[in-house]
């Protein structure tokens, strides 16, 4: 996905909130809240876009376009500086707490002074907001929940962030003179959901002309050590990045090493001293002879140590030395594996491109099938009716197989589904003989998301029970850093999965990665299948899918269990779920 658009649309949100932070006109925040989301998720890379290229986009007016050849233009815009200018920076800190809108913030800053979020966590110990309007106790808790929440998430970034960041430092450093090898390593190689630094390693003789380079990426803001091991900077981001430079025959051993974990790292040394061996990221050494035996490549490494080579998705010291030992290892599902998409979205509801770019972008991904699923009536603001649902299928049945998928013979197999909305008591949108004409459904929580557990679990339980339900999407519902999981007995719920031939969604959203990695390996325990979808509502959003397969990793997940790997015969009668 391209940067810019990243950049551009982040603007765009922050414009948007500084103008409903400082009272402006709400409908004017709202249409750069739309456009933020429009380039965002626009295919082109804007920055390579004329005015009337970019006021194609839907929702791009001319006022904005020029504000998006002002930012490449100048590196950045006079109307959004001049908002800032009139807001300390903590105000706009306080916006990203959960539970505290612009208004709110606002609030706050003119009534109280406050502007960080220490000072707000110290006002609402001192009570200083009971006398504010709009501010009970009931506020003052989901506030400092939220800040709790902000907190955890610490300095870290999330993946996709993190993920293209570190593409583009490799891309940037591979053809330096003197480069033989570099890749990222650290918790972005294992595809962690957050992301604390990135960890590049290059292999050369010289490492001088690569620190050289490094140093002067067009991101990099500040260089905090300059060696001629290591360079450590910061990005605009705020997210820093290691730079470790090794010479080409070390280049195994320290890729190996600084992939980590660290609890990983631990058991592999333990291994090599139990026989007689040292292992450092410079190679595996001989402790009493002092000799280097082997430091090339990771698999000779592990090779030695009597391992196969361990997918660094596993790395996490969660039993993989032992089933490696044991030869148990499982083979994960890679990207490759994935033969379709089964949760996705069309502007029919909130999406942002039509049914045939969806379709036509999936088909590029060389999908042998692809599901539609907008959402139910039950979200009522997607306005869905019986009618527009029943005239889409009919649109998808014309396209069925016209689209070519990239790489492979005959035509894309498109589904029709829906997105359904589990409401509070389990049930879903719409009655069985409608839904049985859907080729598959998937049903989600979007609402009530802080009922009790017994209630909670009975109603995700009651959804896999319908007949019609194919996979329950986002199953926690968490948002990384700003929305806690609801509180439901998962083992229940995933028992009922299993039980029921309900697959559970692994939403490869980058904000949500839902669910976890922990979840997951718990899930598989209880025999359930999954579901990778990247819940796209946009055609880039398609990509994210790389993220979704990286969490199933982590999950110990194999290609038998993902039920979008599997050929459309053996999934057409998992979602035929028993009925006849
Ligand atoms: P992060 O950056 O918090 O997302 O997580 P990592 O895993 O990338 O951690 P980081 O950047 O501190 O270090 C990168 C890798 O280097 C780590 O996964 C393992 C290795 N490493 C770093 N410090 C140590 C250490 O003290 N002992 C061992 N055995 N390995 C270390
Ligand atoms: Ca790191
Ligand atoms: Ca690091
Ligand atoms: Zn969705």
């Amino acid at each position: 996905m391209a940067r810019s658009n990243d950049e551009v649309a982040a603007l765009f949100q922050e414009y948007a909130d500084l103008i409903s932070i400082t009272g402006g006109d709400a409908f004017r925040a709202r249409v750069y809240e739309k456009a933020a989301r429009a380039i965002g998720g626009h295919h082109a890379d804007v920055a390579t876009l004329d005015l009337k290229g970019l006021q194609q986009i839907p929702g791009v007016g001319k006022s904005i376009a020029e504000k998006v050849t002002e930012y490449f233009g100048t590196g950045s815009v006079s109307a959004v500086d001049e908002l800032r200018a009139r807001i300390p920076a903590g105000v706009r800190e306080l916006t990203a707490i959960p539970a505290l809108g612009p208004k709110k913030a606002l609030a706050l800053y003119e009534e109280l002074g406050i502007s960080s979020v220490d000072e707000l966590t110290d006002a609402i110990h001192g009570e200083r907001l009971r006398d504010l309007k709009g501010f009970g106790p009931r506020t003052e808790e989901k506030i400092l929940h939220g800040i709790e929440l902000l907190r955890s998430a610490g300095d870290r970034v999330l993946l996709d962030v993190a993920t293209d960041l570190a593409d583009d430092i490799v891309a940037a450093l591979s053809p330096v003179t003197g480069c033989r090898r570099c890749a990222y390593a650290g918790s972005l190689r294992r595809v962690r959901e957050t992301i604390g630094d990135i960890d590049i390693l290059a292999a050369a003789e010289d490492s001088a002309p690569l620190m050289d380079a490094f140093t002067e990426l067009p991101y990099v803001t500040e260089v905090i050590a300059h060696g001629g091991t290591k360079t450590s900077v910061r990005t605009t981001k705020g997210l820093a990045v290691d730079l470790r430079v090794v010479p080409p025959d070390s280049w195994g051993a320290a890729l190996q090493y600084f992939t980590g974990s660290k609890a990983h790292n631990i058991r592999t040394r333990e291994r090599a001293v139990h026989q007689g061996l040292k292992l450092s990221e410079y190679g595996l050494f001989d402790v009493v002879s002092g000799e280097k035996v082997v430091s090339e490549t990771e698999e000779e490494v592990y090779a030695r140590l009597g391992l196969p080579w361990i997918p660094p998705t596993l790395r996490e010291d969660r039993g993989e030395i032992d089933a490696g030992l044991r030869g148990e290892l499982p083979e994960p599902v890679s990207e490759a594996d994935i033969r379709g998409d089964l949760h996705t979205h069309t502007d029919l509801t909130d999406g942002l491109a039509p049914l045939e770019e969806m379709a036509a972008a999936a088909a590029e991904r060389g999908y042998a099938y692809y599901a539609i699923t907008d959402h139910g009536p039950d979200l009522a603001m997607q306005r869905m009716t019986d009618e527009r649902m029943l005239a889409q299928r009919e649109r998808v049945r014309e396209l069925d197989g016209t689209f070519r998928a990239r790489g492979r013979r005959g035509g894309m197999r498109l589904l029709h589904g829906v997105e359904l909305n589990i409401g509070p008591d389990g049930s879903v949108d719409w009655p069985g003989e409608f839904l049985a004409s859907f080729d598959l459904c998937v049903a989600s929580v979007h609402s009530h998301f802080n009922q009790g557990r017994d209630e909670m679990t009975r109603r995700i339980v009651r959804a896999c029970e319908n007949p019609y339900v194919n996979i329950i999407g986002h199953p926690t519902t968490r948002l990384i850093g700003r929305r806690p999981a609801v509180d439901a007995d998962l083992d229940e719920v995933f028992a009922a999965c299993a039980r029921t031939g309900t697959a559970l969604e692994i939403n490869a959203h980058p904000d949500r990665l839902d669910l976890r990695d922990e979840d997951i390996l718990r899930a598989r325990r209880h025999g359930a299948k999954f579901a990778v979808d990247s819940d796209a509502h946009a055609t880039p959003h398609l990509a994210n899918m790389r993220y979704g397969v990286g969490t199933a990793q982590r999950g110990w997940l194999t290609k038998d269990d993902v039920i979008n790997t599997w050929t459309p015969t053996r999934l057409l009668r998992f979602l035929r779920k028993g009925r006849s």
